[in-house]
């Protein structure tokens, strides 16, 4: 045994077999992970590669700032519309530009929007079949499974012949050889645990799931025009309100809220009788299995969001908790300042760029975004297919951002997390509530599936937040308050020589930031720092290990040729490498290869 300890405090061993992963699916973008397994099968070191190129800060350069977020915005199809709102949030604060309060109000309920939409295709189609085994459902008993789903909730969809018609169809799939979105698991893999009829019960909310959320999504289409991509406007929103009809050109009118609303009272059903209910008893089955903490337990960041004032970021503000957890230390919430040069830096020791002195890290401010890549000396490969990394040198397209030099995890186990450290209701309440019908203590929530826990409880948090700005659009409209943007800075004559600014949300995976510099009305300078870049991030310059790579340490795999364990963890985190590699190059792609060496 080869132990080297990682200033983070994790232990890392790279003496025994290699299983690599590439690429890693039911994500979004490309990711490589390689992992050491000891004699017993447990991981005992982990590499995690973003695999693909992405040079949207480069592109950047040079135009109109007003333009910035349709162009970020496009860094990614599935947390869209995260990136224009912190681009156009960047914009204003650079240029000290204020929105109206319908506005903020309608970006929030874009934003919540989001959050349904994601974690719940998140939970149904990128995670569950980790922790469902479809093809065991075809065992169920249809009348047992009816029984189950009542036992549960009180959703509709429940009879013993929905359950058979749906089985019917799955055996259809199974029979033809044709798995479609059910190809390529490990069925049968002795890691599931579910009885048959639970799979074949989540397999019924799978298949509703995947209807449903093509409606969740007719909210973006309504006040951004469309979906994905959403228009987005500096100074507010695009959508004038025209509520009586007389005069002028108006998106939203009454019908149109209306169907707003009526989908705002479906996601809510849908999580409430379904998503949470599905949730907790897949939960039960699986409460023993609690490795996948990592990060979580020790260090976490969120920047807040759903600021419920105009222009007003403050913590008061934000309707999401914000604040750094250090070293476990829950009494103990560090302030984040982004426009500190000591606080959040990215650094490339270990990544595909370069910049002079590689041995400092960058503030966004002055980040360098110039790509460089080279293979270290016991990696194997070519740039368009990778055979092995070497982590002593640069192997991924992700940088490594940092907050004061810490790694820190962020998405909705930190937010959750840092809420309940707040003692904040809204928060602490749900986890308890969670953690009592589980039956597991506090510390459970440090894992794989404390992460998923706190992503389901989230959507349910961010549905009623949707109803509350929802109704609050339809107060202040009724008020007679119809403005919907400002535009008393659109010229850019009005604005400064130069400027800088910062704009920041927290995405559906975790805290996003966006950081300008304005020179004679055109961007000098524009960096991104995303969720994915954090959790992603391969080590710094100091050693320190980031949340991916931490989650999959010391988790025994049953079987490593075909490493479930490794799937759920990182498909906890809702890795988008889209995201976080910021133009891709699909050549080389392969689909699953599994490689044990
Ligand atoms: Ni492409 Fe994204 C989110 C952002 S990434 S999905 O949520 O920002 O990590
Ligand atoms: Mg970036």
């Amino acid at each position: 045994m080869v132990t080297v300890s990682t200033p983070n405090g994790f232990s890392l061993d790279n003496s025994g077999r290699r299983v690599v992963v590439d690429p890693v699916t039911r994500i979004e973008g490309h990711m490589r992970v390689e992992v050491n397994v000891d004699e017993n099968n447990v991981i005992r070191n982990a590499v995690s590669t973003g695999t693909m190129w992405r040079g949207l800060e480069v592109i950047l350069k040079g135009r109109d700032p007003r333009d910035a977020w349709a162009f970020t915005e496009r860094i990614c199809g599935v947390c869209t519309g995260t990136h224009a709102l912190t681009s156009v949030r960047a914009v204003e604060n650079a240029l000290n530009i204020s929105i109206p309060e319908n506005a903020n109000t309608i970006r929030n309920i874009m934003q919540l929007t989001l959050y349904v939409h994601d974690h719940l295709v998140h939970f149904y189609h990128l995670h569950a079949l980790d922790w469902v085994d479809v093809v065991s459902g075809l065992k169920a008993d249809p009348k047992a499974t009816s029984e189950l789903a009542q036992s549960i909730s009180s959703w509709p969809k429940s009879s013993p012949g929905y359950f058979r018609d749906v089985q019917a169809r799955l055996r259809k799939f199974v029979e033809s050889g044709q798995l479609g979105p059910f190809k390529n698991a490990y069925w049968g893999h002795e890691a599931y645990k579910l009885p048959p009829e639970a799979n074949l019960m989540a397999t019924a909310h799978y298949l509703e799931a995947l209807d449903f959320q093509k409606e969740i999504v007719k909210i973006h289409t309504i006040f951004g025009g469309k979906n994905p991509h959403p228009n987005w406007l500096v100074g507010g929103v695009p959508c004038p309100i025209n509520i009586d009809g007389n005069g002028g050109v108006g998106a939203i009118n009454i019908e149109r809220l209306n169907l707003v609303s009526s989908i705002i009272d479906q996601s809510i059903d849908f999580i409430n009788q379904v998503y949470i209910p599905d949730l907790v008893a897949i939960a039960g089955f699986y409460k023993g299995w609690l490795y996948g903490g990592g990060l979580s337990s020790t260090s976490l960041m969120s920047y807040g969001d759903i600021p419920e004032r105009a222009n007003d970021y403050s913590d008061k503000s934000l309707q999401l908790p914000r604040g750094v957890i250090l070293n476990g230390k829950l009494d103990e919430i560090h302030e984040v300042d982004l426009t500190a040069a000591d606080q959040v830096q990215e650094f490339v020791n270990h990544s595909w760029y370069k910049y002079a002195d590689e041995s400092k890290g960058l503030h966004p401010w002055d980040g360098v975004t110039e790509p460089n890549y080279v293979l270290g000396p016991n990696a194997k490969g070519t740039k368009t297919r990778i055979e092995a990394v070497d982590e002593g040198a640069k192997y991924s397209w992700i940088k490594s951002p940092r907050w004061k030099g810490h790694a820190v995890e962020v998405g909705p186990l930190a937010r959750y997390v840092i809420g309940y450290a707040q003692n904040k209701p809204e928060f602490k309440e749900p986890v308890d509530q969670l953690l009592k019908a589980l039956d597991v203590p506090v510390t459970a929530l440090f894992s794989t599936l404390g992460r998923t826990a706190a992503r389901g409880l989230e959507c349910a948090w961010a549905a009623e937040k949707m109803r509350y700005y929802q109704d609050k659009l339809i107060r202040t409209i009724k008020s007679g308050d119809e403005s919907t943007a400002n535009t008393a800075k659109w010229e850019p004559s009005s604005w400064p020589k130069s400027a800088k600014g910062v704009g920041f949300t927290e995405a559906p995976r975790g805290a996003l930031g966006h950081w300008i510099r304005i020179e004679d009305t055109k961007i000098a300078n524009y960096q991104a720092v995303v969720p994915t870049t954090w959790n992603g991030s391969p080590r710094d310059t100091k050693g320190n290990i980031g949340a991916f790579e931490a989650s999959l340490l010391d988790t025994p795999v049953a079987d490593p040729n075909q490493p479930l364990e490794i799937l759920r963890t990182l498909h906890s985190f809702d890795p988008c490498l889209a995201c976080s590699t910021h133009v891709m190059a699909p050549d080389g792609q392969e689909v699953t290869r599994v490689t044990v060496r």
